[in-house]
């Protein structure tokens, strides 16, 4: 497809991709598109997994949620066919086109477990949590360490109000947040040698900042699997991969959590990860991004993806640390 080529100057994507160095392209092709291609199209797993997607979605009745316009967005919006299946998400392969991949992932039912530094651990069915939760309309924009950039209709709650419904204790700094673990339903995970579960984390303080969203939806209904159903982060200011896609886990913690990508390649992908034009990545530009969905335009990346006037002072005495990388 023309809208997610890369043209002109630009690298090639194999070569922006994060995995690229260390992900071993070719193993992992053989493992997950190999599986794939060897299953008929309309595989018993498949067909049952279409059958429970089939189903209704147990919260469709609150979508579309009300628009919370504080945060004004400038761009278009991407086109809703472009947003659902040009997708990151590697328990389904290291590649885009992960959509129809992604459909085996059972998401009902979805039980989020809540523990850690808490007054009390607990689990929440995830529709009886969506369901205690004020779901709003926002749109944002998300920036992908790989230099492009999408404009995203999210439907969901602030992450602030399931930290307060955890009661943390004073001591936890740190929340970490991981998306399940089944190598029999997502493929990515038979390569055994990546450390999964994806695992991402935020301070505290960016925890309860009002930006840092949970998302249950998009486009004004329940979110494709694709795009990380049930529960997925939206974080705008930091690069794409800090925004962690089907959620079952939150940990409350003294100890900074480590990424998934920061467990595989450090000195490329830190805890901290705020958009910065001006630091590039080590084996690539950040100055721009490509718009996708807009015919290969490209754009000038914004400090804090433009979204500055709400988070800076969140980095204020930790100039010291690695904040954009
Ligand atoms: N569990 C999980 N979450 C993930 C990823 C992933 O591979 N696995 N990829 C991340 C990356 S790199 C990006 S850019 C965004 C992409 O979100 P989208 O596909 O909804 O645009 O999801 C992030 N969340
Ligand atoms: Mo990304």
């Amino acid at each position: 497809m023309n809208v997610i080529r890369r043209r002109g100057w630009e690298i090639p994507e194999s070569q922006v991709t994060p995995e690229h160095l260390f992900f071993n392209r070719r193993a992992f092709l053989t493992g997950a598109a190999g599986i794939a291609a060897s299953i008929p199209v309309m595989s018993p797993q498949l067909a049952s997994a279409q059958r429970i997607a089939d189903l209704p979605d147990p919260t469709a009745d609150l979508y579309p949620a009300k628009a919370n316009t504080t945060y004004p967005i400038d761009r278009p919006q991407t086109d809703e066919k472009i947003a659902t299946t040009y997708n990151n998400f590697y328990e389904f392969g290291g590649d885009k086109a992960i959509s129809q991949r992604a459909q085996v992932l059972k998401t009902r039912p979805w039980t989020v477990k809540i523990d850690g530094m808490v007054e009390k651990p607990f689990e929440v069915g995830i529709d009886d949590l969506i369901r205690k939760m004020p779901l709003e309309e926002r749109i944002y924009r998300l920036r992908c360490v790989e230099a492009w950039s999408m404009t995203i209709p999210w439907t969901g709650f602030p992450l602030a109000r399931l930290v307060e419904m955890a009661k943390p204790l004073s001591s936890a700094k740190y929340l970490q947040m991981q998306t399940f673990k089944d190598p029999s339903m997502a493929p990515g995970q038979r390569q055994t040698w990546y450390p999964w579960p994806y695992t991402e984390g935020l301070t505290i303080e960016e925890a309860n900042n009002d930006l840092a969203f949970l998302v249950t939806g998009v486009y004004g209904k329940p979110a494709p699997k694709q795009m990380g159903a049930p529960l997925r982060l939206a974080v705008p200011w930091k690069y794409g991969f800090k925004s962690v896609k089907s959620i079952t886990h939150f940990t409350f913690t003294d100890k900074r959590p480590k990424s998934y990508w920061e467990s595989l390649q450090a000195r490329e992908y830190g805890f901290w990860a705020n958009v910065n034009p001006k630091v590039d990545h080590p084996r690539w530009s950040q100055a721009t991004e490509e718009v996708i969905g807009a015919g290969g335009k490209r754009v000038p990346t914004l400090l804090f993806n433009g979204y500055g006037e709400y988070v800076a002072d969140l980095y204020k005495g930790l100039e010291n640390e690695r904040l954009y990388a």
